[in-house]
């Protein structure tokens, strides 16, 4: 691959997933629309209703555009807002996980199943139980499967503490511990949780948790799970400092230890992504507003290649905003 390159010209998306399933590359973004529901903190201008699933043979090569894969019309529990979603594969069925809020305005994650990775998804009844917040990241160890979900403002996880809801959702003060992402294992028909998700620790150079007014590196939202060379990579979105940063752990609950930026802001306010390798090189899946001409609700899906120095630790990329 010569340059970064945006992936579907004829769509906005965002918030990409990719997996290889089958020897192709399947992507599964947010589909952003315009809505005209002006911008705010909480997230209100991300109205979007489906999702397109996409694939690729050739990382140079066409994107097929799978059409609708699930319409939030479809969804027994839905309220509003198809938020970043992620996919998986068990015992020959494909597994959708996606954000959504409910008739109350919470959100919960919900799932989808179908028998080929582009869908149709047919969505069960209800959201999977315990679910809250945003953003599921689906890993696939030893065919285990773990899924790391959370996200600040918006996303509405400051309304939560040791996965109970709170009266009164509010950030830490400044020099407490950041609240962090969460990861659960699921079970084994995929369509639950088969524990209490945990907390997903980052500590800094000297042991310490990440202190929640350290903007620059704290969780916001955006998790992504990947092992290279034996080594789990956390890797997330810092929300209002715009970076996505990665951080290293032994084992894939944590702790992990902060290590640096991968992306610089982009421009746009969100930042999100996947890393994924496919035929032998890695890649880092985000997206930006360039082509909507900086509308932050109207992203579009890129592709850059992702290099590791020698000691394991990545290349930073340059986002090109701010
Ligand atoms: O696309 C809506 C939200 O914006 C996502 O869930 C966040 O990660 C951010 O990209």
């Amino acid at each position: 691959m010569q340059k970064p390159r945006y992936l579907v010209p004829h769509l906005y998306t965002a918030d990409p997933a990719v997996h290889v399933f089958n020897g192709k590359l399947y992507i599964y973004p947010s589909h952003d629309i315009e809505s005209g529901i002006p911008e705010n903190d909480n997230g209100d201008h991300f109205d979007m209703r489906d999702y397109h699933v996409f694939s690729m043979d050739d990382i140079d090569g066409d994107v097929t555009d799978h059409g609708v894969a699930l319409d939030v019309k479809d969804i027994p529990w839905a309220g509003r807002q198809l938020w970043d979603c992620d996919a998986a594969y068990k015992d020959g069925k494909y597994y959708l996980y996606f954000p959504l809020k409910d008739k109350n305005d919470v959100f919960h994650i919900g799932v989808a199943v179908s028998d080929r990775p582009e869908g149709p998804f047919i969505p069960e009844s209800d959201p999977i139980k315990g679910s809250y917040s945003i953003d599921p990241c689906v890993f696939e160890e030893d065919g285990n499967h773990y899924m790391y979900f959370g996200g600040l403002w918006g996303g509405q996880l400051q309304r939560y503490r040791d996965n109970k809801a709170i009266e009164c959702g509010h950030e830490p003060a400044d020099d407490e511990p950041a609240l962090p992402s969460r990861v659960v294992k699921l079970s084994d028909d995929m369509l639950g949780f088969a524990e209490e998700p945990r907390p997903i620790v980052i500590l800094d150079e000297n042991g310490e948790p990440l202190k929640s007014g350290d903007h620059e590196r704290r969780f916001f939202e955006a998790s992504w799970m990947h092992k290279y060379n034996g080594k789990y990579y956390f890797s997330y979105s810092t929300g209002d400092t715009h970076l996505l940063c990665y951080a290293i752990g032994d084992n894939l609950y944590g702790p992990f230890t902060y290590q640096g930026v991968i992306l610089t802001p982009v421009v746009g306010w969100t930042t999100h992504h996947c890393i994924a390798e496919f035929k032998g090189k890695w890649y880092l899946f985000h997206h930006d507003s360039v082509p909507s001409g900086g509308r932050t609700w109207l992203r579009s899906l890129k592709v850059a290649e992702l290099e590791y120095n020698e000691d394991g630790t990545i290349k930073t990329i340059n986002g090109g905003g701010l």
